[in-house]
């Protein structure tokens, strides 16, 4: 090899080498998941199911039991009737089989009735989503909570990990963010992208702040189209954004909330990654989400810190549970 084309190699391998290096530092390394680095095992153990729900220690309970002081409670649940707004084609229908259902019985002549229910029990009007709601695929595989492989833990007659039984009570703190009062509007827009300065601003305005193991309860005013116009109410919702919801996972929140159906805004800050939120609660962090709550009440008490207690129906194998989630000050 002659000693010219010698140096020229070395200079074209310094070169390419060096390329490679400044593309290495100034490129984020690809992501190992369509929602960045992989999220398990769970801080709780590779084996938890149970998520953020570990958060809700003794001493939280206690905290929560310190916030009654009225002994005041506020039903959040939706009545689940008829016409009551659903995500896509999700349906509901409960019928008395008979009227009355069974008797008379004896002398006493004791009638009874019993109901009929068919619907996606989980996910139709107030509706807890738990863990084995949101996975993500990822190189072909459906992940969910701690790793765990939809290929692994599915069945049709009820998840093998990570359903609503495993899940437990919610008695802890709970907070209100009044986003619309802080706006100051009767309800924010569809579509409206709740920033961290709003929560900011609304945590200011109400004197509180997020601690962990807390509940965090969106009002946005879109609650007030529930069964008066579904086609509006159904055609997207404002809500956090995925950054808001991000801030609000680094602060170790057990659960978002809202008079929504979905909490997080619909559509959100990118319209191609819809749901975004969701994988960052459930799938990646192990946090719960409760939808399609009445506000109104508590808003309008401005009661904005209080016990909050809701127990999930312990449906074997479940997505999520219907319910009457409750605060109490
Ligand atoms: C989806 O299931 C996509 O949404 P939600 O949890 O709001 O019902």
């Amino acid at each position: 090899m002659d000693r010219k084309f010698f140096h020229t190699s070395l200079w074209c391998m310094a070169i390419v080498a060096a390329v490679s290096l400044l593309a290495a530092l100034s490129l984020p390394a690809k992501a190992q998941t369509p929602t960045g680095s992989k999220w398990w095992p769970s801080e709780w153990g590779p084996d938890d199911q149970r998520g953020a729900m570990n958060r809700i220690t003794p001493a939280k309970v206690l905290e929560a039991v310190s916030l009654i002081k009225e002994g005041k409670i506020y039903q959040l649940g939706r009545v689940y009737e008829p016409g009551m707004p659903l995500f896509g084609n999700r349906h509901y229908s409960l019928t008395i089989p008979g009227v009355p259902t069974g008797g008379p019985f004896g002398t006493n002549k004791l009638v009874y009735n019993d109901e009929m229910f068919s619907g996606e029990i989980g996910q139709i009007g107030t509706q807890f989503d738990g863990l084995g709601h949101i996975g993500t695929r990822v190189n072909g595989e459906d992940i969910f909570y701690n790793g765990f492989k939809l290929s692994e833990f599915g069945d049709s007659y009820g998840l093998k990990k990570i359903g609503v039984e495993n899940v437990g009570v919610f008695f802890t703190r709970g907070v209100l963010l009044d986003v619309a009062a802080y706006k100051g509007v009767d309800r924010l827009e569809v579509g409206y992208v709740i920033t961290i300065d709003d929560i900011k601003g609304t945590l200011e305005k109400e004197g509180i702040d997020i601690r962990e193991g807390d509940v965090v309860i969106f009002r946005t005013g879109h609650g007030k189209l529930w069964m008066k116009d579904n086609k509006t109410y159904n055609s997207g919702e404002p809500g956090p954004g995925v950054t808001a919801i991000k801030w609000l996972v680094d602060k170790k929140i057990v659960m978002t909330a809202s008079d929504t159906w979905a909490t997080e805004a619909v559509p959100g800050e990118d319209p191609d990654r819809p749901f975004e939120g969701h994988q960052w609660l459930m799938n990646r962090n192990g946090i719960y989400n409760l939808e399609n709550l009445d506000l109104e009440e508590l808003a309008a008490d401005k009661v904005y810190e209080f016990a909050f207690i809701f127990a999930p129906l312990r449906l074997k194998g479940a997505t999520g549970s219907p319910g009457n989630p409750i605060a109490v000050r």
